[in-house]
Parts: C-alpha cells; sequence; structure tokens
C-alpha cells in the first residue's frame, strides 16, 4: 500500500492544530501508520530538506522547523501522496483553496503548518529518515472495505 510522510510543522503543534489537521487526514480514509512527535535537530532538517539547499528560504525553514516540537506522522492507502497533498493545498497558503488545510489555516509560506511528501520517491526517501521499519505499522480495520475497493 503506499505511503506518505506528513509533518505537522513547529507552528501546527504550537497553534493546538495537530488534532484538527489530523482529523482531515484520517477522514479522508488514509491509515495511520506511524506517529509520534519529536523536536527535529538541525541535520535532520537538512537531511529532509536537501532538495532546497542553497535557496534563499532554506536557512530560515531549517531554524523554522527546529524552532519546537514536531509531528511525524506515516500514511498509508490508494494513492496516499496525491490525495494528502490535495488536502493540504498549495505551498504558499495564500495560493490554497478554502477547505484546504494552509488555504483554511495558513496566512505565510514560510509558516504553512504542515509537510506532505511530493512523490512516491519522496515518500520512501522521507519515511525513512523519521521512522525506522518496525515503527510503520501495516493492520486491518475492519472499515477497509468500506473505504477502498479491495
Ligand atoms: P511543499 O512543502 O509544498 O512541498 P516546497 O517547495 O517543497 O513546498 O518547500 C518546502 C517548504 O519550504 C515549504 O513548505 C515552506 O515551508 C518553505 N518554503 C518554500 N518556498 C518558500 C519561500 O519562498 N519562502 C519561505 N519559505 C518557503
Ligand atoms: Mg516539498
Amino acid at each position: 500500500l503506499e505511503k506518505t510522510l506528513i509533518l505537522i510543522k513547529p507552528d501546527g503543534v504550537q497553534r493546538s492544530l495537530s488534532g484538527e489537521i489530523l482529523t482531515r487526514l484520517e477522514k479522508s480514509g488514509l491509515k495511520i501508520s506511524a506517529l509520534k512527535l519529536l523536536h527535529v535537530n538541525e541535520k535532520l532538517a537538512k537531511e529532509h530538506y536537501a532538495e532546497h539547499e542553497g535557496k534563499p528560504f532554506f536557512g530560515d525553514l531549517v531554524s523554522y522547523i527546529c524552532s519546537a516540537p514536531i509531528i511525524a506522522i506515516s500514511l498509508s492507502g490508494p494513492n496516499a501522496v496525491e490525495k494528502s497533498r490535495s488536502l493540504i493545498g498549495k505551498t504558499n497558503p495564500l495560493e490554497s483553496e478554502p477547505g484546504t488545510i494552509r488555504g483554511d489555516f495558513g496566512l505565510e509560506i514560510s509558516r504553512n503548518l504542515i509537510h506532505g511528501s511530493a512523490s512516491i520517491d519522496d515518500a520512501n526517501r522521507e519515511l525513512k529518515i523519521f521512522f525506522s521499519e518496525n515503527e510503520i505499522i501495516d493492520y486491518d480495520k475492519s472499515t477497509d472495505s468500506w473505504v477502498m475497493e479491495l
């Protein structure tokens, strides 16, 4: 089953939006396959955001992600990557549709509340940064056949 990495960023946790954000993602039918609260250090932040190294916002992005605890989540389900990106909205909250997480709760690109992997390859790379293999759990729910045509 496809998996994606979600991070509720420091502003999401500080603003007590963790529950609201997770509720929206979970209600889509995507299944929580791992979850933890952690305080990211600089090394881990730079590894996660390696593709942005050298960009003007890189330093601020790393300090933002390291500024307070985050919640890392693995979500599983059909098209988990694309579905969660659509629930999250565009990178800039100003361009995100109402009804998306960033569109409803964010104002600025540098405080956009949540990360979601952009591709399946990114998801597999990023999940390894935040979770060991035995922390990601595949399990059945009695509602699976009501969410997916098995
Ligand atoms: P994404 O999170 O929607 O995939 P990316 O382009 O991968 O967006 O950028 C990663 C993160 O870097 C964004 O979520 C945002 O926190 C930050 N970021 C991206 N572009 C800018 C910018 O122009 N100014 C400030 N921060 C930015
Ligand atoms: Mg990205």
